[in-house]
């Protein structure tokens, strides 16, 4: 099977393509600490990322692979699913090589280099995040085998992409706890890293894995909803779960919109879904 990957390339980069790089890379450095996990920030510093070029891919991957195995391969843009999942159960991140134009910072369709080194990457150094995505490419392949690819993509989804994970800080008195950002699709967007964690518009809900997977999610803005884990150690479990059965008891029973709060979540905050209301009318 073609697994699309693709040289990187990097020499064919212009100094534009560098300039966007730096552009998004200096905004969601100087956002991150404030609103990233800890984890998140860790892997951000550790790696060779900086400012004034695209990363090396080569140079990513002598950090990455000795730390928890995984590298990182270019491709085009998006891949079929299937291959996507080979990739990811071989420990290997399929990167888009190509970086937006300045003329689209904010929203992009497919995937660029941007969002996958900078918003995933950071992630798959810690070892958590590193055996959860693994499992999960394994279970990809099979999820498609039997049809319930639309149902496990939902997890990936409200963790890999949008989650957010409970965290101790320090605050003005002491100890506190507050919500960070985990998922990649946040991380890498300018407007979104701050809406997930600070405004008053969507819920936030204590993250459960049925719930998650019977609740449809929004890809052309930003989310209604996000899903908190307890911590990042709660992914371990999600990936030794059986989803067998709980594919069988998603054959029954409700659906759920972005936007639903139900009786039994853990609500940490319920949205006042200005931004919703907002986009519905304007
Ligand atoms: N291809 N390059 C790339 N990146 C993705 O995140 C991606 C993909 N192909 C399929 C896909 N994601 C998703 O539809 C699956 O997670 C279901
Ligand atoms: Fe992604």
């Amino acid at each position: 099977m073609d697994d699309f990957t693709i040289p990187q390339n990097w020499a064919h980069y212009s100094a534009a393509d560098h300039a966007v790089w730096k552009t998004l890379f200096e905004r969601q450095t100087a956002m991150l600490p404030q609103l990233a996990c800890r984890e998140f920030v860790e892997g951000m510093h550790a790696l060779p990322l900086n400012a004034e070029t695209i990363p090396d891919f080569a140079a990513l991957n002598d950090v990455l692979k000795p730390r928890t195995g995984w590298q990182v391969v270019a491709v085009p843009g998006l891949v079929p699913d299937e291959v996507f999942f080979e990739h990811l159960a071989h420990r290997r991140f399929p990167s888009g090589n190509f970086i937006r134009g300045a003329d689209q910072l904010d929203y992009l369709q497919e995937p660029d280099v941007f969002h996958d080194v900078f918003g995933h990457v950071p992630m798959l150094m810690h070892p958590v995040m590193a055996d959860f995505i693994q499992l999960y490419g394994e279970a990809g392949l099979r999820a498609q085998r039997i049809g319930k690819l639309t149902e496990l993509a939902r997890v990936y989804w409200y963790t890999v992409e949008f989650g957010l994970v409970k965290e101790q800080v320090q605050g003005a008195s002491g100890a506190e706890e507050a919500l960070r950002i985990y998922g990649a699709g946040i991380a890498s967007s300018f407007t979104e890293s701050g809406f997930a964690v600070q405004s008053p518009s969507p819920h936030r809900i204590g993250f459960d894995l049925e719930r998650v997977m019977r609740t449809h999610y929004r890809i052309d803005d930003f989310q209604e909803c996000y899903f908190v884990l307890d911590s990042l150690d709660c992914l371990l479990d999600l990936a030794r779960i059986d989803f067998d059965p709980v594919y069988e008891r998603l054959n029954s029973g409700p659906n759920y919109a972005p936007g639903d709060v139900l009786p039994g979540d853990k609500v940490f905050q319920r949205g006042d879904r200005a931004y919703v209301r907002a986009q519905v009318t304007a």
